[in-house]
């Protein structure tokens, strides 16, 4: 495994989860997912998505970018509710606070490709993900596409600490197991990334 990764399993407890829930459906009132899309192909990922923070990712037929408002309410997006920042505070060891937190819902059928993170600036910082609901394989690899990758299963309360060279990892979802969680009412993934963006 490249240097710089961290896998920390069972790091919140069910309370803590069912908080960090409770904070996130909060933050996401006037915050609805969106449904991205691939540039150019204009095709729509299977993955839904909202962020909460100063900048938020985006994707459509025009390209991938970060952004200061949510594309279909034009309005800024919401703060990176405090557990979040704590999380990040606890475990990043990064001097800085993350400028942003992608929101992804998958359903039981949807999966993100393999796929490289680099529309960030600081690539010094990690990217720190926590994983809610049904569980995820979730796979690894180098920093070239053809390199051997990995799979694990990331459960709900999980967190990974992707730093150092693993920050470059291709990496992707290949599977939701539906109905693995009684955490989200209505089934389904949560996975929140906290990304620092500009240096
Ligand atoms: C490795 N999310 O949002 S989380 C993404 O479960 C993304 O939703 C997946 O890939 C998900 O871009 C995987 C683990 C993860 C997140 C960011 C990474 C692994 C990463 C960035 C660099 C390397
Ligand atoms: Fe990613």
């Amino acid at each position: 495994m490249l240097d710089g990764f961290q896998y920390l399993p069972e790091y919140l407890n069910r309370q803590a989860q069912e908080e960090l829930v409770d904070d996130i459906r909060n933050h996401m009132k006037n915050n609805p997912f969106f449904t991205p899309r691939m540039p150019r192909s204009n095709n729509p990922f299977s993955v839904k998505m909202t962020n909460f923070g100063e900048l938020g990712w985006v994707s459509d037929g025009t390209g991938y970018r970060y952004e200061k408002t949510h594309p279909t309410t034009k309005k800024t997006w919401p703060s990176i509710p405090r557990p979040l920042m704590s999380i990040w505070e606890d475990i990043s060891q990064y001097k800085n606070p993350p400028h942003a937190c992608l929101v992804n819902y998958y359903n039981s059928g949807a999966k993100m490709g393999l796929h490289v993170d680099n529309d960030e600036e600081d690539l010094a910082a990690p990217v720190v993900s926590i994983s809610l609901g049904d569980t995820a394989r979730f796979r690894i690899g180098g920093l070239n596409r053809k390199d051997p990758t990995q799979s694990f299963k990331l459960h709900s309360g999980d967190v990974v600490v992707l730093g150092g060279q693993s920050r470059l990892a291709y990496h992707g979802i290949d599977h939701i197991y539906g109905g693995s969680s009684t955490l989200l009412k209505k089934g389904g993934r949560l996975n929140l990334t906290l990304r620092r963006v500009n240096v």
